[in-house]
């Protein structure tokens, strides 16, 4: 018998009143919701706003203790379902973990608790000269906890690579409440097996991460962008397939569709042009005159590709504006359709414009139109499935993922996978098995029943549902 009635009083008395948001809260329905295109929300018994790894320790100890399921939330800024409580219980949020506890330049690295915004924390890392690359779009809102949980990307990592990349070591506190530190503080090291990778990116099926040890790279001595026009996705695919293999490295190699652009030029302060029917942006960075030798390179690759133009932007207020714009192509979409399934395929670099012909193709079959932007370049689309039809309509949803499920199968069928960045979390746990056998499923069912025996920690999430504590 779980202690789920009481719950909420237990964790009081451990925590503190201040720290739990409990039933009757105005706040409450909050944690039952994330950025994931879900009608229905999940509110939970409680949420617990730890401040420190002993507190999240303590939720993870009497959880254990009274059978009560605990979902780990940073952000909520997850495009999953992976944060969400579907079987309630407690929320262990570590949003007041906001301290960056050290910005070390003789070593490189930052010591930070999971709720520091992933910007501030780059902010804070660029007033030392120093660089942290990965850079979701929603960075100016989400926390570097809930990047590692998910392994996030971005555009930069094109050449910087994703989030893993920068966890040098992690701080972990487990079901039951044990508290285990993994990794380390140096650029190389290989003793033992590499727990941190283990944990980066299992969305909080195996613990909670109480603090990070991230690498820090020098700040590039400047950055400019690129922007090719197109008349279409066709003819921007080809160029980004044609920069890849003249084996040019900027830092973004980006797409995005009329559909993206088209949604976001009533507010961006940068214009795009008119004539837009893609648009691929690229930025390099480093030493400026080999800047500048890249820029004219990839402008006259892109010229000869056919670009309808080619602008550049090397003030940073004018960078800034392109990049405010380019992030504010994914919060447009949702404010103008009343669905937005969101889809974060990705395929092998080499596959991108037969891709890119592939989501026209489920488009016109299923009559569901898509808007496409994103990481091109490390072939990572998002394809956006939109509707304005009623989104808790069943037929309407079934549509939408009959539409997603030939969307993955286009993608696994080029040698892709379901998700580049934004996690599995429950919205596509049911479509793993169409990616990986059903042995590679079983060990990871192992590998998570390690962590955690009892399923109690962020049920449900990640792996196609399986018997458990919270659902038998
Ligand atoms: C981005 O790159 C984000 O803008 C969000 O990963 C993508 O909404 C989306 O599909
Ligand atoms: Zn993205």
């Amino acid at each position: 018998m779980s202690d789920i009635a009481t719950i909420t009083s237990v964790l009081e008395r451990e925590l503190g009143a201040s720290a739990i948001i409990g039933p009757g809260h105005e706040r409450l329905d909050d944690y039952g919701r994330d950025e994931s295109p879900l009608p229905e929300f999940f509110p939970p018994t409680c949420a617990a706003l730890v401040e420190s790894t002993e507190q999240a320790a303590a939720v993870l100890r009497i959880c254990l203790e009274r059978k009560v399921p605990v979902t780990p939330r940073g952000a909520g800024s997850g495009m999953c379902g992976g944060a969400l409580p579907i079987h309630g219980g407690v929320v262990l949020s570590t949003e007041r973990m906001t301290r960056i506890k050290e910005i070390d330049a003789g070593d490189l690295v930052a010591v930070v608790e999971p709720g520091v915004v992933t910007g501030k924390l780059q902010e804070a890392a660029e007033a030392q000269q120093l660089f942290y690359p990965p850079d979701p779009a929603s960075l100016e809102f989400c926390s570097i906890g809930g990047n590692a949980a998910t392994n996030a990307g971005g555009p930069r990592a094109f050449k910087y690579g994703v989030t893993r990349e920068y966890i040098l070591g992690l701080e972990v506190a487990l079901m039951g409440g044990e508290v285990l530190r993994c990794g380390r503080r140096t650029a190389k090291g290989v003793t033992g097996y590499d727990l941190v990778a283990g944990f980066v990116g299992t969305e909080g099926t195996f613990g909670v991460i109480t603090e990070l040890t991230v690498k820090l790279l020098p700040l590039p001595m400047a950055a400019a962008t690129v922007l090719g026009v197109f008349d279409g996705v066709a003819t921007a695919g080809a160029a980004i397939s044609a920069l890849l293999r003249d084996g040019l490295r900027p830092r973004v190699l980006e797409l995005a569709d009329r559909a993206s652009i088209d949604v976001i030029r009533p507010k961006s302060r940068y214009r795009f042009p008119d004539n837009a029917g893609a648009i691929v942006l690229i930025e390099v960075d480093g030493e400026p005159e080999a800047m500048a030798t890249m820029m004219e390179k990839i402008g006259m690759r892109c010229d000869e590709l056919g670009a309808l133009d080619i602008l550049a932007a090397t003030e940073p207020a004018e960078r800034r504006a392109v990049w405010e714009a380019r992030r504010l192509i994914s919060p447009s979409l949702k404010a103008s359709y009343r669905i937005k399934l969101n889809e974060d395929i990705c395929v092998p670099r080499g596959r991108i414009v037969e891709m890119l012909a592939r989501v026209d193709r489920v488009a016109a079959e299923t009559g569901v139109p898509c808007a496409v932007f994103g990481h091109a370049g490390d072939g990572n689309l998002h394809v956006n499935l939109l509707s304005n039809d009623d989104p808790a309509d069943p037929a309407v949803r079934k549509h939408m993922w009959a539409a997603a499920k030939q969307l993955f199968a286009h993608t696994i069928e080029l040698g892709g996978t379901l998700s580049g960045e934004h996690g599995i979390g429950l919205t596509k746990r049911d479509y793993v098995t169409m990616e990986q056998t059903e042995r590679v499923i079983e060990w990871q069912h192992r590998w998570k029943a390690m962590w955690d025996p009892s399923g109690l920690l962020n049920p449900g999430k990640r792996l196609p549902a399986r018997r458990t504590a919270c659902n038998e």
